[in-house]
């Protein structure tokens, strides 16, 4: 009902009467004037009229399990939606969810991680009330070595989303970065449970920098924010909220599909690297050449020197610009 409340203030240009939240929720008016308060405390500015009833006028960038259902507009990611003020890491509570049945779709966020995980045991520096870390349980019928495709996929909805919501498009690091102005403003990491070669689940985790304005030493040389982007703070919910539905967009057209075949060219408009030359840093040695896009399932297409065309396993080697981070 408080999520629902939330849709209701937000989509009204007027007031909401008290007497249509009775009825529609079946309540009384001193349920809903409680909503209402809660909603006042957590960072709603609602003006509440005698006869007239409740109109939002104002809100921070309130992070609740409220407002980002009251967010959602698609109908599988973010159909249900598991909020923690605190976590060790989404990834590892979807994991956990996952296990227990959570249906596909089941969209988890935190405010704050404080073991926020990047790939092969990075860290992932999650501080509270100024980006949005989440992850989203998968449960495609596709075979395990086709699931980092998942990766490039939701690379792309996040970028969408970011786009519909700030007008700014970040550009894609092969595989799994979004970047704007050369750094990071976002990493994804996909992890899958398997059993006798049949997918169980995948987590998809995403963390998107959106308000910070400064980073730890460590990394305020390679990491951005839409913020420092931009020059304008943005409200998480409805981020989350575009990000979901561009995810949900994406996801049925890997499954239609069964690989990136109808999604590679909108990636490689979107991929940082396009034609530029790049340092592939493989276990078996470094090597140069220039990035030529993907193929439908993921990989990188470098052409060396020779014109011989090498394509890049995601997850086998790192990338880098010759120039720079990206
Ligand atoms: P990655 O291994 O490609 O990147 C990790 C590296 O990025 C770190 O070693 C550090 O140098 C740098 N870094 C750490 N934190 C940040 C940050 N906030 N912004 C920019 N650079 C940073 C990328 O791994 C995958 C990250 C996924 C994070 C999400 S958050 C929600 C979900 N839950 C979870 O535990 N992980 C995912």
């Amino acid at each position: 009902m408080k999520a629902e409340i939330i849709k209701m203030l937000k989509e009204r240009d007027g007031y909401v009467s008290g007497q249509e939240l009775c009825d529609g929720f079946g309540v009384s008016r001193t349920a809903v004037w409680k909503v209402i308060k809660q909603l006042q405390s957590e960072g709603y500015e609602i003006e509440a009229v005698r006869n007239k009833g409740y109109r939002l006028v104002e809100m921070t960038d309130v992070l609740t399990e409220a407002e980002i259902a009251s967010c959602i507009k698609g109908s599988l990611i973010g159909s249900r939606v598991v909020y923690y003020d605190e976590t060790d890491s989404t990834n590892t509570r979807a994991k956990a969810l996952a296990e227990e049945g959570a249906p596909e779709g089941t969209l988890v966020v935190a405010e704050q991680q404080h073991a926020g995980k990047g790939r092969r045991g990075r860290g992932w520096s999650s501080p509270p009330g100024t980006g949005i870390w989440m992850s989203m349980v998968l449960r495609p019928d596709i075979l395990p070595s086709h699931a980092s495709m998942l990766t490039l996929a939701a690379a792309l909805g996040v970028s969408q989303g970011i786009y519909r919501v700030t007008g700014i498009m970040p550009s894609i690091k092969w595989p799994n970065d979004l970047v704007l102005s050369g750094k990071k403003i976002c990493g994804i990491l996909t992890e899958m449970t398997t059993e006798l070669d049949t997918i169980q689940y995948v987590v998809v985790g995403m963390g998107t920098n959106v308000n910070m304005e400064e980073f730890p030493e460590e990394i305020a040389k390679t990491a951005w924010s839409l913020y420092l982007e931009s020059g304008r703070k943005w409200k998480r919910g409805p981020l989350i909220g575009a990000m979901a539905q561009e995810l949900e967009e994406y996801y049925r057209k890997f499954l239609e599909a069964r690989d990136l075949s109808l999604l590679k060219e909108e990636y490689e408009k979107r991929l940082a690297n396009m034609n530029r030359p790049v340092t592939v840093l493989a276990p078996g040695g470094n090597y140069e050449g220039i990035c030529r896009g993907i193929d439908s399932q993921g990989q990188l297409l470098v052409e060396r020197e020779d014109q011989t065309l090498c394509r890049v396993l995601s997850g086998e080697v790192s990338v880098r610009g010759i120039y720079g981070y990206v």
